[in-house]
């Protein structure tokens, strides 16, 4: 099987690879619907990733963001995100808002769902910050006055980012070839850019350590985990 994706993959001339929370598990990052682990497991994702959540217990918020990014700033690109930054020509979209695909050496991913690296005023002013992964800020208003600031990632309900949405699927329709890492496929519209490839001609490989929404419409499924296939898959 994994020969055969090889072949698929050394045929390919534009590839996209969209990816999830499987890619950065073997980083030691949590993941969100795993049985074992997962977030969701533990907590209401409507309370935590939207903004509801985030007026009814801001600090409730920003307290499990803050335990987050800790994890994320103490982790490192594993094997799977190093196999895809050697393949300077595969266009990286992913729903991760962590920064190891950049750390690990990827240019211009387009992440769908934001960046955990910054908060942003949520009045929308326009105020952005950086912060330490290692030292998460807590919650604190906008210099605006407006609003608090809270996490520049996409919570349930939002709308994405329109421009990064845009590259997104250009990306998706455009390529002959479409990777999907380690995701769900359950959370839309993002899941719906794998049926937007299908659709404009691209073949599938789906790699996950286990069956997905995605796996109905694979060409290839390689079950394993990130770090140990797309090496092989990609060298
Ligand atoms: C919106 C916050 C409208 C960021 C997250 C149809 C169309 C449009 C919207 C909807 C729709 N149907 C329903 C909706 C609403 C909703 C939605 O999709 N709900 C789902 C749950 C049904 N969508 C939205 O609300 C979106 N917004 O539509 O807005 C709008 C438009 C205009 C104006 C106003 C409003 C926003 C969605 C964004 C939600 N944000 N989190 C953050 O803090 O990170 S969701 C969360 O899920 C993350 O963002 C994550 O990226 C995303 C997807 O999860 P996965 O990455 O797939 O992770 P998961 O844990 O699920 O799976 C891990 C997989 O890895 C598993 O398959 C596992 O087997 C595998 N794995 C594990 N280990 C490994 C591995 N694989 C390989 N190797 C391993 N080692």
């Amino acid at each position: 099987m994994l020969h055969d994706a090889r072949v698929i993959v050394e045929a390919a001339s534009r590839i996209t690879c969209f990816s999830g929370a499987g890619l950065s598990a073997p980083s030691g990052v949590g993941t969100f619907r795993d049985p074992v682990g997962g977030w969701w497991t533990k907590h209401d994702p409507m309370k935590l990733a939207s903004p509801e959540g985030f007026a009814e217990d801001p600090q409730l918020v920003m307290d499990w963001y803050a335990e987050r990014r800790r994890q994320i700033g103490h982790a490192e690109p594993n094997a799977g995100h190093r196999a895809l930054a050697a393949r300077t020509d595969i266009i990286e979209v992913t729903q991760n808002t962590d920064d190891l695909l950049q750390r690990a050496g990827c240019h211009d991913v387009i992440q769908v769902h934001g960046d955990i690296s910054a908060d942003r005023c949520h009045a929308s002013c326009g105020h952005v910050v950086s912060i330490d992964l290692r030292d998460p800020p807590g919650l604190r208003p906008c210099p605006c006055g407006c609003a608090d600031l809270r996490p520049s990632v996409v919570w349930f309900g939002e709308g994405l980012v329109a421009e990064t949405w845009n590259r997104a699927e250009q990306a998706c329709t455009r390529c002959d070839l479409l990777l999907v890492v380690g995701t769900g496929a359950t959370v839309y519209p993002a899941a719906g850019l794998i049926t937007m490839a299908r659709e404009h001609g691209a073949r599938i490989i789906v790699i996950n350590t286990n069956p997905s929404e995605a796996s109905g419409i694979a060409d290839i499924e390689l079950t394993g985990s990130a770090d140990e296939v797309l090496p092989p898959l990609l060298a």
